[in-house]
């Protein structure tokens, strides 16, 4: 039977797991074992900070890991999420036969500060939370009452000023959040303690399509108190199993030292070369012996990929001797619901809709991650950066250079021997708001130092593996970075750009990506960030830098990747982001989200992501690009017509398509830039499309089912009848409210026959360059916070011209001046800050002449940024249909959205 690499170790933990009673590693069969202990721990949170003495007094609940204490007061509507200190329990069995092995705790990962207690003993402690750590345990276990050993696990995720991440655009989720393991090894082992590496080192010093060669470097531990003699085993297996080569080594041991031996295999003759196509993976076995019984002490396997690869300034990256660009995403390890809590498969699923979007770079940001996202780059043939959370600021002092370096050489030794990694990368847009900016001289103090760190680092990361190429990424800043010396430093310069989003003008990108090149002819540059928010609720016909819809970040995105594809010099770009992702302090259309991601929290595809496979899939590609949008509304197109036309995307990788709406061929069209554009008239009810491409005599479909809310052009229509109506005012958007089964659409101004508003202007902040409309504010107490966000400021009246009978009807209300000066987004750097006004607006508004709500005052009713809903039944008759008119008694009446449903 044939195992692959990743089913080999599934299939030892299993095994494993079924022996699980802990006597079985006594009787010397098992030398070396990994089993989870994720299970049946006890957690409590700990604001006070208790010491280890006192936490015992603390509430306890029942939890496993991967565990995260953030997963719901991120999303709540106050601000701030807990950082502070949490404890978990739980008692371990350990078999008295144990006690000449070496035991470890093994954490993929905690945030940030943890404390390993072992029977009321500090048994060791780990700063950084995306890192793994290692705490060897046997001294502090008691083998003589095995039933009564207590791990007790202390970690923290406060502020500190001395590890990094100090702030940055995403949750720092606070747990136990990645696997934990207790590993048993030989007296003799691979080292695990090398920061946390497996002991192995596998280097491929040369390697062409005829031949490679393999440079193994072990670090052994020894704790036996006698000489030892071993022997140390490495072979590379191929992917059907076969031994390929075997080189062994005999090697004496002292006792209590570590030492390191190096194995070199040569002439591996006609090499698979591992790829994004052709992922080959061999495996690196490594074994101790014992020199004189044989008996099996230690085993390690790594992954092996054979590629060469390089940056070249001008012509890009080159895999394998072969121009390769680099296209992909970044990610954030968070999901909905969750937290950064989440199990393998979700992360597995990540890697696999890149490779299924046509990626083949992923930069793993802004820390590394768990361990099996390489493992998947690995087997997916996905190339990868992998850094470490040194982000927007750095403190100095000695305490926060030592970390960054611990973190650095952490993240390089554990992830050694992964294929997939081409760079380490160790910051990102450090200078985004320099601290200091009222003086001059000790800002460029700060900066002097940000500049020895980054040498600093990219000194120990050149020394640490001189096989890999170094990198950080900068924000758009290109005249402050160059001057103080970060373009130079790293051997590939990324940048993270946002013209056309934060920046105003989309033709910026290009420019700048023209100005870089000319002005450091020889750096290679990648884009490393490239983004705009898409809240998967909000559409458009016309879209608006800033307006959150999904339309406005297709359209960012057809233009950013045409730009990138046009430069040879540009090595590769990673989309920002691959999900949305949690960042708490964030507010706007969908609080606590940033929306950048190509796929949302939960991993539903929005139309962009179909854009890039259209890029960069090369089978028969055609997607209809907005078919996520299947709950649609609009007006008939005029009072003899029961249907609406409105504009509907297809893209595709082949020459043209052919569109087929309820039955109807809509004609074929030759795609431009992979997209196609047609109007489809969809009438009341579920509307059927199918997209269609020929390929080889094959036909590829796309087929989607749309249900359309007709609107009646005159709501008086008998073609069209009159049931209800969702409009939000001062905006151009669609809300989508999928669980209501509710369309929100555009106003309008009133027309004879129709409906709309008379008078006032939509509301716009007063901040700077942004394009969109509406407030950025968190509205309190709804998810639904594009309801109350727009608004039409000074309304005189609202009139709809329905036919008689009985109507319910609700208005929306929210005081968007709040009064306060709220920060601007630190990632919006052009946006100045926004004062918002604060004066009274009280207005009464009337109905069909009756007076309904006298002197309204919303903040005082519902205080300001929060929803105010007033419901009322009307009953029309004689023909006048609706009036609401606002009269202003203080300040300017205002209007959110209105719904109208007839009853009867
Ligand atoms: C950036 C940051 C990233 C942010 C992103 C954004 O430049 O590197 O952490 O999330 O911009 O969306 O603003």
């Amino acid at each position: 039977m044939k195992l692959s690499f990743v089913k080999f170790i599934t299939a030892l933990l299993i095994i494993v797991n079924s022996f699980c009673s802990l006597s079985v590693w006594a009787d010397g069969r098992m030398e070396f074992i990994k089993v989870s202990l994720n299970d049946n721990w006890k957690f409590s949170r700990d604001p006070q900070g208790k010491g280890f003495n006192d936490h015992t007094s603390l509430k306890w609940e029942d939890v496993s890991f991967p565990h995260s204490w953030n997963t719901q007061d991120v999303m709540d509507d106050d601000p701030g999420y807990y950082r502070g200190t949490g404890w978990y329990k739980r008692k371990v069995k350990i078999d008295p036969g144990l006690k000449n092995k070496q035991l470890f705790l093994y954490f993929d990962g905690a945030n940030q500060q943890s404390e390993i207690f072992v029977n009321g003993k500090s048994a060791g402690s780990h700063i950084g939370g995306y890192t793994r750590f290692c705490i060897p345990i046997s001294n502090f276990l008691n083998f003589n009452n095995p039933e009564d050993n207590e791990v007790v696990i202390k970690v923290d995720n406060r502020h500190n000023d001395d590890i990094p991440p100090l702030s940055a655009d995403f949750t720092f989720f606070g747990g136990v959040y990645r696997n934990l393991y207790l590993i048993v090894k030989d007296e003799v082992h691979f080292d695990l303690t090398d920061y946390a590496s497996n002991g192995v080192y596998v280097n491929t010093p040369l390697v062409s399509e005829k031949s490679a060669s393999v440079v193994v470097r072990s670090k052994l531990s020894n704790s036996v108190r006698q000489l030892n003699r071993v022997l140390v085993e490495t072979s590379v297996i191929d992917s059907l199993g076969n031994k390929v080569a075997v080189v062994r080594s005999s090697v004496k041991l002292t006792p209590d030292v570590k030492s390191e031996i190096s194995q070199e295999i040569k002439g591996i003759n006609n090499p698979h070369l591992w790829s994004p196509d052709a992922p080959y993976l061999y495996k690196v076995i490594s074994r101790i012996y014992d020199a004189k019984s044989k008996r099996l002490l230690d085993e390690v396997i790594n992954p092996l990929g054979f590629r060469w690869f390089k940056f070249d300034p001008n012509e890009g990256f080159f895999l394998n001797g072969k121009r390769c660009k680099l296209i992909g995403t970044s990610r954030h390890q968070d999901y909905e619901d969750m937290g950064n809590a989440l199990p393998a498969a979700l992360h597995i699923r990540d890697v696999e809709l890149l490779k299924e979007m046509g990626g083949n770079f992923l930069r793993i940001a802004h820390y590394p991650q768990d361990p099996v996202i390489l493992e998947m780059c690995d087997k997916l043939g996905i190339l990868t950066s992998v850094e470490i959370p040194v982000v927007n600021a750095i403190t100095e002092s000695e305490e926060f250079y030592t970390n960054c370096r611990e973190m650095q050489k952490e993240m390089i030794r554990q992830n050694y021997n992964h294929p997939s990694v081409i760079l380490w990368a160790y910051m990102n847009e450090v200078l985004l708001k320099p601290k200091f900016a009222n003086d001059v001289k000790r800002q460029d103090e700060y900066y002097k130092n940000i500049t020895a760190l980054v040498q600093n680092l990219e000194d120990l990361t050149r020394k640490e593996d001189p096989s890999r190429y170094t990198f950080i990424s900068n924000h758009g800043a290109y005249d402050l970075y160059k001057r103080v010396g970060l373009t130079s430093i790293p051997m590939v310069i990324g940048w993270n750009l946002y013209q056309g989003w934060y920046g105003d003008k989309i033709e910026g990108f290009g420019q700048f990506l023209d100005k870089f090149h000319k002005e450091n002819p020889g750096k290679s540059l990648m884009v490393t960030e490239f983004g705009a928010d898409a809240d998967p609720r909000l559409r458009t016909f016309n879209p608006l830098r800033f307006d959150k819809t999904v339309e406005y970040a297709s359209f960012y995105h057809e233009v950013y990747l045409k730009e990138i594809e046009k430069r040879d010099f540009v090595a590769g770009a990673a989309v920002w982001n691959l999900a949305d992702f949690n960042s708490e302090q964030r507010e706007e259309t969908m609080p606590h989200m940033n929306n950048k991601g190509l796929l949302t929290w939960n991993r539903k595809p929005k139309d962009i992501y179909y854009f890039y496979q259209a890029n960069l899939l090369r089978k028969p590609f055609v997607r209809i690009a907005s078919r996520s949008w299947n709950l649609r509304s609009g007006i008939a197109d005029s009072d003899n017509h029961d249907f609406c036309i409105q504009k509907l995307k297809v893209y595709t990788n082949q020459k043209e398509v052919t569109l087929i709406v309820n039955g109807k061929n809509l004609g074929t069209k030759i795609a431009k830039d992979r997209i196609c554009l047609w109007d489809v008239p969809f009438i009341n009810g579920l509307n059927t499309l199918e997209a269609v491409v020929k390929e080889g005599g094959l036909l590829y479909k796309d087929y989607t089912e749309i249900d359309f809310k007709l609107l009646p052009y005159n709501l008086n229509s008998s073609l069209v009848p009159f049931k209800e109506m969702n409009i939000l005012l001062g905006s151009q958007r669609y809300f989508i409210d999928d669980l209501k089964h509710v369309v929100w659409i555009p106003d309008q101004p009133y027309r004879a026959g129709g409906w709309g508003y008379t008078g006032g202007m939509p509301f716009k902040l007063n901040n700077g360059n942004k394009d969109g409309y509406g407030s950025d504010g968190n509205i309190r107490g709804t998810f639904d916070d594009p309801l109350f966000q727009t608004q039409r400021v000074g309304i005189n009246e609202y009139r709809l011209d329905v036919p008689d009978g009985l109507y319910h009807i609700s208005m929306y209300f929210s005081e968007l001046n709040d009064g306060r000066e709220k920060a601007p987004l630190l990632y919006n750097l052009n946006n100045s800050v926004a004062k918002r006004a604060d004066s009274a607006r009280v207005f009464s508004v009337s109905v069909n002449d009756k007076q309904l709500l006298k002197a309204l005052n919303i903040r005082e009713e519902a205080g300001a940024n929060a929803g105010l809903i007033k419901s009322m039944e009307v009953f029309v008759e004689g023909g006048k249909g609706i009036s609401i008119k606002f009269s202003p008694i203080e300040g300017n009446p205002v209007l959110n959205a209105l719904q109208i449903r007839k009853e009867f």
